[in-house]
C-alpha cells in the first residue's frame, strides 16, 4: 500500500497550484481527475508514508464534510464555516507534560517540517477519500513539550464558540467535541497534526487551523480545530463513545471484519466516484496494517473496537 522506495517529487511539485485551480474549475469529482493526464504523474508522492492512490479533488475534499459544530449535513460545513475566526488561535497543552502552557498556533508549528502526506481517509459511514495533507507529526510536537512517564493517553478538544459554530447551539453533543488516542498511537509516525491540504492552509470546513489525522482509524477520531491537548493517565471520554458506546469504541480502527451494529464495514464508497462507482473493499487498518498492527498485538479487536 505504502511507498517505501523513493522520495522523489512532491505532489505539489508535479501539480502546481494553478493546475489544481484549473482542475477545480474545469472538472468535477475524482472521475474527472481520473481522466486527467496529471494522473500519470501521481507516483511522485512526497513521503514514504504516502499512498500511491490519486487524491480526491479539492472540490470533493472541501464540499463533503463532517463537522457537527456547523451542522449535521455534509454540505453544512462548507456553507457555514466561513465565519470561524482562526487568527488568533492558540492551543492549551496540559496534564502530564514538562512544559504545559498556552501555545500560539504559529509557535506550535514553527520549525516543524511541513511534509506532504497523501493518506487514505475512511469515514465510519462507509465512504472514503484520499487527501494530500501537510502538517507535522504529533510525536514531534509532544516531544517538544515533554511527555511525563505517567502519561498513557492523549485527549483532544475542539473549540467551543457557538456564535461562530451554529451547530453548537444544539446540545445533542456535549460540547466540546472530544477525542483521544493511546500514547503509542499518538507517537506513531503516521499520526499527524494537519495544518493544510493541497499545499495550502487548512480550509475551515476541514478543521482549520490545526486538526488531527489518524489514517488507520475511522474519520471521527480525526478531531478538527483543536484548542486543547492533554496528556493523561486514564482513557479519556470521547464524543462518539459518550453518545453511543455500543456503536463507537475508543479505538475505532478501520476493520472490515467488525461491522457497525447498523451496517457492514466490509466495503466503502469512494467520494467522487471513480471506477465502478467508487465501491471498493475496505482494508484492515485502512491499508496501514503493516505499519500499525503491532500496536494491537494481543488485543481482541472485536472487543476493543
Ligand atoms: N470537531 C470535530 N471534528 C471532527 C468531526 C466533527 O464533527 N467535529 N467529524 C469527524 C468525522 S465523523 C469525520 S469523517 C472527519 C471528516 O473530515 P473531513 O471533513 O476533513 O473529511 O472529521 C472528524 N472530525
Ligand atoms: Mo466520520
Amino acid at each position: 500500500m505504502l511507498r517505501r522506495d523513493a522520495r522523489k517529487l512532491r505532489w505539489s511539485d508535479v501539480t502546481p497550484r494553478p493546475l489544481w485551480m484549473n482542475r477545480r474549475s474545469l472538472m468535477t469529482g475524482a472521475a474527472a481527475l481520473m481522466a486527467s493526464p496529471a494522473l500519470a504523474r501521481i507516483d511522485a508522492a512526497a513521503s514514504p508514508y504516502s499512498t500511491d492512490i490519486a487524491p480526491n479533488s479539492l472540490e470533493d475534499i472541501t464540499a463533503y464534510n463532517n463537522f457537527y459544530e456547523f451542522g449535521t449535513g455534509k454540505e453544512d460545513p462548507a456553507r457555514l464555516a466561513d465565519g470561524l475566526t482562526i487568527d488568533p488561535w492558540s492551543v492549551v497543552i496540559d496534564g502530564l507534560v514538562d512544559k504545559p502552557g498556552t501555545y500560539d498556533f504559529a509557535d506550535l508549528v514553527k520549525d516543524q517540517p511541513l511534509e506532504e502526506r497523501i493518506y487514505r481517509f475512511r469515514c465510519v459511514e462507509a465512504w472514503s477519500m484520499v487527501i494530500p495533507w501537510i502538517g507535522l507529526e504529533l510525536a514531534g510536537l509532544l516531544n517538544r513539550v515533554g511527555v511525563q512517564s505517567g502519561a498513557k493517553y492523549v485527549a483532544f478538544e475542539t473549540l467551543v464558540r457557538p456564535e461562530e459554530m451554529p451547530g453548537q447551539q444544539s446540545p445533542f453533543i456535549e460540547w466540546p467535541y472530544r477525542e483521544g488516542l493511546r500514547l503509542d498511537e499518538a507517537m506513531h509516525p503516521l499520526t499527524i497534526m494537519a495544518t493544510g491540504l493541497y499545499g495550502e492552509p487548512m480550509p475551515r470546513q476541514n478543521g482549520a487551523p490545526i486538526r488531527l489525522v489518524v489514517p488507520w482509524k475511522y474519520g471521527f477520531k480525526s478531531i478538527k480545530s483543536i484548542v486543547r491537548i492533554s496528556l493523561v493517565a486514564d482513557m479519556p471520554p470521547t464524543t462518539w463513545n459518550m453518545l453511543q458506546p455500543s456503536e463507537y469504541g475508543f479505538f475505532a480502527n478501520v476493520n472490515p471484519t467488525v461491522d457497525h451494529p447498523r451496517w457492514s464495514q466490509a466495503s466503502e464508497r469512494r467520494v467522487g466516484g471513480g471506477l465502478f462507482g467508487g465501491r471498493e473493499d475496505t482494508l484492515m487498518f485502512n491499508g496501514y496494517e503493516a505499519e500499525v498492527a503491532s500496536l494491537y498485538a494481543g488485543q481482541d479487536l472485536a472487543v476493543a473496537y
